[in-house]
């Protein structure tokens, strides 16, 4: 009886609060936005830096008040693990599709990026990549696939005309670790070095599991190339560097999709005078809304932008901004809208070709001097 007398009080001041509840609050659409991306495993540090990227234009969204045909949203970011590896990709993709998502923000590798998005692309379900940079992404005719980041096409590409025309090199080598992104970044590097009358001294193969890197290496070097491109995420990468020097191997590094990052120089120790790295976009410190971004991002998660952050946060936006210009998150309403969006993101501009690659997206080349990576140029719309 006497817990009945104490417990009555509250049952009324919770129904009270309940009822005294914001309407808007109450009657949010709840939109389910899917994320892809490897969450454990040696790719997780790049996962979990976009993640936040997501995390961060939903609170953004949040913050805004976004509405959707007038009417309130509340965005629910339904995330899974993918673990960088190609059959898990096609599971998630699976459960993100039963879990009727509006859209895909990933994946983060193209070795899950190509499988996973033939699901999407049966299933209907837009997906916009922040990542996956392998071409054959955006070359398959698919109406459901868009990049916020340029193409190794574009990338890789440019960087083997720079080793042919501006670096002059005449003793060029590869190694790449057969994934869909070394390899495809490799192809590229080779296909621009030919094109541009360059000459490939060899070309040598390694895995995503491997660490040991001296056999490749000492054929290299016995071949004395002045540039060796690297086609490989770290930690592979970065253990390509670390080996290199350890082999006193003289040639030029060049390489590409985070050999700048900060974890880079952590796994590869002492970075070699001369190395090149080919970049996505424009470095985030260069224009005020990238700084910003920066800032705004330590502030959140206690640290800094590892790389891809930022294109996770503005490849959820180009899929807002389709949904509140068709007032629909119905993909079939909204996908025409993703078509023609044009924004201003953090990474530069954001408008799509008709096979869903990024219109006049920017590559940046870092090299290290003094022991510093430093910016040498950007360029754009190649
Ligand atoms: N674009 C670099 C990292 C991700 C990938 O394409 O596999």
């Amino acid at each position: 009886m006497r817990v009945a007398k104490i417990l009555r009080p509250i049952a009324v001041a919770v129904v009270s609060l309940v009822a005294m509840a914001p309407l808007a609050s109450r009657a949010d659409t709840v939109v389910k936005i899917g994320f892809a991306a490897p969450l454990t495993g040696p790719n997780a540090n790049y996962g979990k830096d976009l993640e936040n990227g997501v995390k961060m234009a939903l609170d953004d969204a949040k913050a805004q008040g976004v509405k959707i045909n007038g009417q309130p949203v509340s965005f629910q970011l339904i995330a899974q693990d993918d673990q960088a590896d190609p059959r898990i990709g096609v599971q998630v993709a699976q459960k993100l599709v039963d879990e009727n998502v509006a859209v895909v923000v990933g994946h983060f590798n193209s070795g899950t990026t190509i499988p996973a998005s033939n699901l999407y692309e049966k299933a209907g379900l837009p997906v916009i990549d922040p990542a996956a940079t392998n071409p054959t992404i955006s070359g398959r005719g698919f109406k459901n696939i868009f990049m916020v980041i340029s193409s190794d096409a574009q990338n890789a590409g440019t960087a083997g005309a720079y080793a042919v025309e501006t670096t002059k090199a005449k003793r060029i080598a590869v190694i790449d670790d057969r994934t869909a992104f070394g390899q495809g970044e490799a192809d590229e590097f080779v296909k621009a070095v030919k094109a541009h009358g360059g000459n490939i001294i060899d070309h040598e193969y390694t895995t995503n599991q491997a660490t040991d890197f001296k056999t490749q290496l000492t054929n290299l070097k016995a071949k004395n190339p002045d540039v060796i491109f690297v086609g490989a995420l770290n930690p592979q990468a970065a253990g390509i560097m670390k080996q290199m020097n350890q082999l006193g191997i003289k040639a030029q590094y060049v390489g590409g999709g985070g050999v700048k990052d900060i974890d880079f120089i952590k796994l590869a120790g002492d970075v070699s005078e001369g190395a090149m790295a080919w970049e996505y976009g424009r470095p985030l410190d260069s224009t005020p809304v990238g700084a910003k971004f920066a800032d705004r991002f330590k502030q959140k998660f206690g640290e800094d932008v590892l790389s891809y952050a930022p294109f996770g946060y503005d490849a959820t936006w180009a899929a807002i901004k389709a949904m509140q210009a068709a007032n629909s998150t119905n993909p079939d309403d909204y996908r025409p809208k993703l078509q023609s969006i044009s924004f201003d993101g953090i990474t530069g501009h954001i408008e799509f070709n008709p096979d869903g690659s990024l219109k006049n997206g920017s590559s940046t080349v870092y090299q290290v001097k003094n022991g510093q990576w430093v910016t040498v140029k950007t360029v754009s719309g190649l």
